[in-house]
């Protein structure tokens, strides 16, 4: 296993759409065990593959208090969503020290793979329900930060771009 590293908005790379997985080899699970390591070693709650510049719709999570409860979801598609939506702060691993409201469905159902390759369905609610949603869009190329007004996303992106000059320097 090894730490990954997590690209930083507004690396274009973000904006990859990734392609679904075809087979789950032993190269899929290496890559699924250093991505909840990363995960948890950089304090989220979830991480797409696409966030380590992976473009496979590979993505893990864990709301649970105790992060101990793993979950992987391998192609996931959702499959019903609620007519309800409300706004939450995210924050987002690739955005650091970034925090701002975004809509999302109440309940969303899921189907996705698991990595044994049998096929889970997921009805999930309130925090689990964000964060797939939140990680389903970095597999189309989308980040939290989209979904903001262009004054908020371009004062991100100035501030990110400063400090990712003054790391490299
Ligand atoms: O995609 C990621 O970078 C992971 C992201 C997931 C996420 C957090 C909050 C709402 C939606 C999706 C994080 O884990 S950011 C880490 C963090 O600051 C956080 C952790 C728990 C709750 C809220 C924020
Ligand atoms: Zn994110």
């Amino acid at each position: 296993m090894a730490l990954l590293n997590i690209l930083c908005y507004p690396d274009p790379r973000l904006n990859t759409v990734a392609k679904p997985v075809k087979e789950i080899t032993n190269h899929t699970l290496t890559l699924i065990e250093s991505m909840i390591e990363t995960m948890y070693e950089s304090n989220g709650i979830g991480l797409a593959a696409t966030q380590v510049d992976v473009h496979e719709r590979i993505i893990v999570l864990d709301v649970s208090d105790e992060r101990d409860s793993p979950m992987v979801l391998i192609n996931p598609e959702i499959i019903w969503t609620h007519s309800e939506s409300v706004k939450g702060e995210e924050g987002c691993l690739s955005v650091p020290n970034t925090y701002d409201g975004v809509e999302r469905a109440i309940e969303i159902k899921v189907k996705a793979l698991d990595k044994s390759g049998s096929t889970l369905e997921i009805h999930a609610k309130e925090l689990l329900a964000v964060c797939i949603q939140h990680e389903m869009d970095h597999l189309i190329g989308k980040v939290f930060v989209d979904y903001l007004s262009p004054l908020k996303r371009n004062r991100i992106k100035t501030k990110l771009l400063k400090l990712q000059r003054e790391e490299n320097h």
